[in-house]
């Protein structure tokens, strides 16, 4: 395809798509029909250089044209219905404005195309709307022409210069404002940088804006890649089925990640908000100028995506937190990173929806911008990184482009670049591609006081996954570092070696079972491996509480100090669960004492080592699984730490206000994550000094994350005073629809702590009535039906199978209006065999009860279908 012209003649009911498509025949093809994928079109005509075309098979979705000739001009022109999809796929109407999502396969939705990722082409757009109602008329690329027209209507017309896949095209035609700066890129050419919102929310565009600014020039400095047009922009829109999306030079996002000021939007919302805004440019590059051959090489573009966009953030926390707090801060990240994996892929990977990070099958591909796919690929790209270092990675990356620059192409060229670059031979790496489920490393270390070594053993496995019943040995960075009783790292010295280095380094693990021999080790080491997670993998090492201990106090790595506390805590709360006459060990609560008063550490990163495990994780840890126990487990650990240490909290959340104007900064949202978790601690013990602080920042806090953190804490309490928060706070927003997805999300996410409260169930039910409330917009759904689902499961899974029946009936209201989203829920129930035998009968019978009913979309079909393979 060589160039598209496309004229749109908009309006909510009818809207006009004429399409003129340049066919060139590829001579490596072989000499069969134009083929052009179509879905809920109504096609008003169809011509071939002018004429009737020779002959047309149409089977609904697949439309087979017989053209003579090697160039041929295509003209088709479709009528869809905008106002009446749904589906938010292909062109659709949000608050009177028009609006396109198009990948994976949306295109089709709006005209005839060949929808593919190989088949690129130049686009010309023509957007013609009523003034009034969408006086801002975009599209890819650069504005050449517009005007006025008739009856109150006026056109634009946009040329992109680059050629790219159809799933990349987009339009935007509403009533918007645009915050915009000129900027110079590194090459001085002037370019224009947009953020366009509806009225009234310009207000809360800066954040968004200057992390464009920083993602651009952190792409130029890092990898040298400098934005290729002359105008920038991004589109925040209130209906939007995921986070946002790259179109070229026009990307659309979802509201809750663009808009953002102090009395809105947490520090967490601004971490997301400059995170996503970088990962939607770095596609740019890293999926726009080389993008997929086809929807199996995913991961080419998200993994690196990820990858690239986890290192911005880490170089952007570092850079503010000083030179002091650099690494720490960058830590801080890693740590949020892996808490992601652990709770969302690991899962995944475990149950019957597991697939390589390059699938090699499926019926929808929307089902496959996942964990596995996004944040595994990541991990995988990561260690790339790690195993070739930054100027090799680097120098891969240089190839990477200087071959593939405008092409599709596949996982097989990017490794093969890293490899070519390097003079390395990466085809063992190449399983982490193929190979699904999460492998496990089994290490055990003996330590020979005669002749003062230490021989670390290495075990890889992994378990089968459907359709993989055996594995292959992988390639696995092990970064380590060996802990002297002296609670330093030891020198690192291998049986062989000259010299040695106190210092973490990285054993590379590629058999089923390697044994390393360190020597010079006058004293049994404490081994501490796997720093910075440097693969993702389980670890399997054998520790007793006081080693947990004693990594949690002196450990040198951050990621692994962090680790200690998790895997002491969750110890801790199985052992609970399990028994529920089971004390909490005063060890435990001495160890997370020690971290609470170790005030040179960094608030951030304190915060993170005394929250617990999260819930998903655990319960994907504990065979099988029981939610209620769990929840109940949780809740008794709580309260004890909030108790024994209850003057601890008190002076750390004393110790953590941050005085001042409220500025997104990392060492003031530290402190303040530091002091809302206190008030978590305090408040599950019903502490009633805690809790009277708490009401007390709800009552003046200045800004959302201390009014959030507070209110939380009083809804997580028995404190008489929560639900007049609550409704104080929906007083303050009921206009503000992100600010009520968080009002939502917290009813629908909140343990309960006084037994004589309202079922979770019952409050979910009453919200869904809430005006604000809408089942057709996807940031409501997921606030309160997917937490409720997927983050409150000692709720959703209560023993009566009432969450189960309610989450049937919500999948299928769900998926007669918009199937993505529908499938999306209904993957809260697919790891139903690891429960208990009770909650696993009543699962399964509403998973089958969805199931067979009439109307499924291919979406929660091929979910539920793999659920009960
Ligand atoms: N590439 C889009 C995701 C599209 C999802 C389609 N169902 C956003 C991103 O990863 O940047
Ligand atoms: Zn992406």
């Amino acid at each position: 395809m060589e160039t598209v012209d496309l004229h749109f003649h908009l309006d909510a009911e009818a809207t006009l798509v004429t399409n003129r498509m340049l066919c060139v025949r590829n001579p490596q093809a072989e000499n069969g029909p134009i083929r052009l994928w179509a879905e809920e079109l109504e096609r008003l005509s169809l011509t071939v250089d002018g004429s009737a075309p020779l002959a047309v098979r149409d089977d609904g979705t697949l439309l087979e044209i017989d053209a003579a000739g090697e160039r041929v001009v295509v003209e088709v022109q479709t009528r869809i219905r905008p106002g009446a999809n749904t589906t938010l796929s292909g062109l659709y109407v949000s608050n009177d404005g028009f609006f396109t999502q198009c990948e994976a396969e949306g295109f089709r939705r709006i005209t005839c195309f060949p929808d593919r990722p190989d088949v690129m082409a130049r686009f010309t757009v023509t957007l013609e709307a009523d003034r009034a109602a969408c006086p801002v008329l975009l599209s890819n690329g650069n504005l050449i022409d517009a005007g006025e027209l008739p009856a109150g209507r006026h056109f634009a017309r946009w040329e992109d210069p680059f050629p790219k896949p159809s799933y990349l095209f987009a339009l935007v035609a509403a009533k918007l404002v645009v915050l915009e700066r000129q900027v110079r890129t590194q090459s001085g050419r002037e370019v224009l940088l947009q953020v366009w919102v509806e009225e009234g929310n310009l207000d809360r565009c800066a954040h968004a804006l200057d992390a464009l600014v920083n993602s651009m020039r952190w792409d130029e400095e890092t990898f040298g890649l400098e934005l290729d047009l002359d105008r920038f922009m991004i589109v925040a829109v209130a209906d939007f089925n995921m986070g946002a999306m790259e179109n070229k030079g026009l990307n659309i996002f979802n509201t809750k990640f663009v808009l953002a000021k102090p009395d809105t939007a947490t520090d967490v919302d601004y971490e997301h908000i400059e995170s996503v805004v970088a990962h939607e440019y770095f596609h740019n590059w890293t999926g726009n100028r080389v993008t997929c051959r086809d929807w199996f090489q995913l991961t080419l573009k998200e993994g690196l995506t990820v990858f690239r966009d986890q290192q911005f953030s880490a170089d952007m926390l570092a850079r503010a937190a000083g030179e002091e707090g650099a690494a720490s801060a960058r830590a801080v990240k890693r740590i949020d990173d892996v808490r992601v994996l652990r709770a969302a892929q690991f899962p995944e990977d475990a149950g019957p929806m597991a697939h390589p990070i390059r699938p090699d099958r499926y019926q929808e591909i929307n089902n496959f911008y996942t964990a596995t796919v996004y944040e595994k690929g990541a991990e995988i790209i990561r260690m790339l990184h790690t195993l070739l270092g930054q100027e090799g990675f680097r120098n891969g990356m240089d190839l990477y482009f200087s071959y593939y620059d405008g092409q599709a192409v596949t996982c097989d060229d990017f490794v093969e670049v890293m490899s070519e670059a390097n003079g390395v031979d990466l085809d063992q790496f190449m399983r982490w591609y193929s190979q699904a489920g999460t492998p496990r490393v089994r290490a055990s270390g003996v330590w020979d006081a005669a002749s003062a070594s230490y021989t670390l053993t290495l075990a890889q496995s992994t378990p089968p996954t459907p359709g993989q019943p055996d594995k292959q040995a992988l390639v696995i960075p092990v970064a380590l570092g060996l802990i002297g009783p002296d609670g330093r790292d030891c020198v690192l010295r291998l049986e062989g070696e000259a010299t040695g280095k106190a210092s973490t380094r990285v054993l590379t693990l590629s058999a089923m079972e390697q044994s390393f021999r360190f020597v010079d080790l006058p004293a049994e080491p404490v081994p501490s491996l796997l720093r910075g997670f440097s693969a993702p993998v389980i670890l399997e090492l054998e520790e007793d509480d006081a080693r947990l201990a004693f990594r949690m106090a002196h450990d040198a790595d951050p990621c692994n100090r962090w680790d200690a506390a998790q895997r002491y805590a969750e110890r801790v709360v199985l052992a609970l669960a399990a028994d529920p006459d089971a004390q909490v060990p005063a060890a435990y609560v001495q160890a997370m004492r020690t971290l609470l008063n170790a005030h040179s550490l960094d608030p951030a990163f304190r915060a993170q080592a005394l929250a617990l495990p999260g819930e998903t994780y655990l319960l994907e840890r504990m065979t099988p699984a029981d939610p209620l126990a769990l929840r109940a487990a949780l809740q008794r650990l709580m309260r004890t730490l909030g108790e024994q240490l209850a003057a601890e909290w008190l002076a750390v959340f004393d110790a953590m206000q941050v005085a001042g104007e409220y500025r997104y900064h990392p060492r003031d949202a530290g402190c303040r994550a530091l002091a809302n978790l206190a008030l978590r601690y305090l408040a599950a013990a019903d502490d009633a000094q805690g809790l009277a602080r708490a009401q007390q920042r709800f009552d003046a806090a200045t800004n959302m994350t201390e009014r959030f953190g507070a209110l939380s804490a009083l809804v997580h309490s028995t404190h008489p005073a929560r639900e007049q928060a609550l409704a104080a706070f929906h007083a303050r927003y009921r206009d503000d629809a992100l600010v009520l997805d968080k009002w939502f999300a917290l009813q629908a996410g909140a343990w309960r702590w006084d037994p004589a409260a309202l079922p979770t169930l019952a409050r979910v039910r009453h919200l869904m009535a809430d005006p604000a409330f809408s089942l057709s917009n996807p940031n409501k759904v997921y606030a309160l039906l997917g937490t409720y689902f997927r983050a409150n499961p000692g709720e959703f899974h209560a023993a009566d199978g009432s969450g189960h029946a309610f989450w049937a009936d919500q999948v299928l209201a769900l998926n007669a209006k918009n199937p993505q989203v529908a499938a999306r829920m209904a993957r809260a129930l697919e790891n139903w065999r690891r429960f208990t035998p009770a909650l696993q009968h009543s699962m399964r019978t509403q998973v089958q009860r969805v199931q067979a009913s009439d109307g499924l979309s291919a979406d929660v079909a091929e979910v539920l279908g793999k659920a009960l393979e």
